[in-house]
């Protein structure tokens, strides 16, 4: 037994891994899948990039929703499948989405998609044009039927991650209001609903600080994971450079009741672009978060994200290394301690 326990989730025995190197870390105890990226360009007929993408244990393997560019430039949403979480192959057709008659109700793009399981149900959430950038929410019981939900929020809205259970009876939804471009502002938000229909309760979980790393805009990236700590969130957090934004992944641990309540926030970067796959691409300097796989047993972690908009990388780290190394790097402000409310 380790030092912190992931809670809440069955354990996962086939979770991919690679030991941790010998060397000491420079940096976060945090390293790179020797076979990265796992997914390369061109990975299926149609497909020119997949990147930012949400991966899941299925029926004892693995399943996934990819964001997947068109030769035309539109994102839409890719269903995957693997049996070692390494290997994909993916679906030719775009998910088709439909209502909740049954008809067909397409996005008109689709990106960034995260998928988190609550009770018997997977859901997907994403950004699509909603007469501006605003979230999606699909539910699917058997990866074969996709009904589109209700939008949470009006325009403009990125990044929005369920929470893996209800919290005080409540579906919990973060998420990041943006505008209508590459926003150059942007803080984390919680807000609840009984019916996931009805969202309020807004709250604000915590913002851009001074740290240089994540000083122009943060978001959520990963449903965020339960432990004895806490909820473990790994986000990615922007700095604005000569040429351009850099996005790099931080971590923090929310109050397991009042998750608006930032516990503990890492003031230093986990991962940032270093390696080729993560500096060059069709968008340089991109290290997004979109999902874990985890295992209660050993406390595994292996982080999936889009690796400058043209790649999947995944990483691993456990929660002991994780979240001792968030707690001796921890600076909360006023703005990440309080409930939220203004
Ligand atoms: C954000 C989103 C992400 C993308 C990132 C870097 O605004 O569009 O999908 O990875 O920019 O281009």
């Amino acid at each position: 037994m380790g030092k912190y326990q992931i809670l809440g989730c069955p354990s996962l025995p086939n979770i991919p891994w690679e030991e941790k190197p010998t060397e000491e870390f420079k940096c976060a105890p945090i390293w790179r899948c020797t076979q990265n990226p796992i997914i390369g360009r061109n990975p299926v007929k149609g497909v020119a990039r997949i990147f930012n993408s949400a991966v899941m244990p299925y029926k004892g393997e693995f399943i996934g929703v990819f964001r997947g560019e068109q030769p035309n430039g539109i994102p839409a949403i890719y269903l995957g499948r693997s049996s070692d979480a390494i290997r994909w192959t993916f679906d030719e057709e775009k998910i088709r989405f439909v209502d909740e008659d049954g008809n067909e109700f397409m996005p008109r793009y689709a990106y960034d998609p995260r998928l988190v399981k609550v009770e018997d149900t997977y859901y997907l959430i994403w950004c699509q044009d909603m007469y501006g950038a605003a979230i999606g929410m699909a539910r699917t019981r058997d990866f074969e039927t996709f009904v589109r939900l209700e939008n949470p929020f009006l325009p403009f809205n990125r990044n929005a991650v369920l929470f893996p259970r209800k919290i005080n009876g409540k579906y919990m939804l973060l998420s990041r209001p943006s505008d209508n471009g590459h926003t150059p502002f942007g803080d984390i938000f919680l807000s609840e609903s009984p019916d996931l229909v009805y969202w309020g309760r807004h709250r604000h979980v915590m913002g851009t600080c001074d740290e240089w790393w994540e000083n122009v805009k943060i978001g959520a990236g990963s449903a965020p994971i339960e432990t004895s700590e806490g909820w473990l969130l790994f986000y990615h957090g922007v700095i604005q450079t000569c040429s351009g934004f850099v996005y790099s992944v931080g971590g923090a641990i929310l109050d397991i009741d009042e998750p608006s309540r930032v516990k503990y926030r890492c003031s230093e970067y986990l991962l940032t672009p270093e390696e080729w796959y993560e500096e060059r691409g069709f968008v340089p300097n991109v290290c997004f978060p979109c999902a874990t796989l985890h295992d209660s047993d050993t406390g595994r972690i292996a982080l999936y994200y889009g690796a400058a908009d043209s790649y999947v990388a995944c990483a691993f780290t456990t929660v002991d290394l994780i979240i001792d190394y968030i707690k001796e790097h921890s600076v909360t402000r006023e703005a990440d301690i309080e409930i939220g409310r203004r």
